[in-house]
């Protein structure tokens, strides 16, 4: 069901100026800035080969990335891995005791439904499923 490595998470305190590092210096072209509401992020995509980064900047206090900021500062959030059928693998992860932080997914970035699972589980990494 995962169809590959869709992005990498980095969580910034100033998206433009992250930008600055990662568009204009490394040279990675800069796909689209989107406000995700409901995750309180503005989030910017960058091309990477198959795969893209997304800086990701908190927009309110409540955001999960600002209390990861505050807590381990900028840096490594996520890995996003494509996959086929969401609610399929949610409820097969379920089954194998994998700890969910979505039961059901959400709307994410460019629309795409999304979910996250615990880092609990899965050596201190937090991992999104999306979509494809
Ligand atoms: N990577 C690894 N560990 C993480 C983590 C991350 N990104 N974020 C939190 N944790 C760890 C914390 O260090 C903490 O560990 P300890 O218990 O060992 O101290 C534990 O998870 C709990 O963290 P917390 O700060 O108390 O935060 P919460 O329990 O309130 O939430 C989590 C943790 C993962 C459920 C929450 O951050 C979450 O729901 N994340 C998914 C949503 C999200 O990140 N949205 C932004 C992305 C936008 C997008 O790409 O669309």
């Amino acid at each position: 069901m995962i169809i590959g490595l869709d992005h990498i998470g980095i969580a910034v305190s100033k998206l433009d100026e992250a930008l600055h590092t990662y568009h204009e210096i490394l040279g990675l072209k800069l796909e689209k800035i989107e406000v995700v509401e409901n995750q309180h992020v503005r989030l910017a995509f960058l091309l990477a080969g198959e795969a893209k980064i997304e800086l990701l900047e908190p927009t309110a206090a409540e955001s999960a990335v600002a209390k990861f900021i505050d807590k381990k500062g900028e840096g490594l959030h996520h890995i996003a891995l494509g996959v086929t059928n969401i609610e399929a693998f949610l409820g097969q992860l379920k089954k194998k005791g994998i700890a969910l932080v979505d039961e059901r997914p959400r709307v994410g970035a460019e629309g795409r439904k999304i979910a996250f699972l615990h880092p609990k589980n899965l050596r201190n990494v937090l991992i999104e499923l999306v979509e494809c």
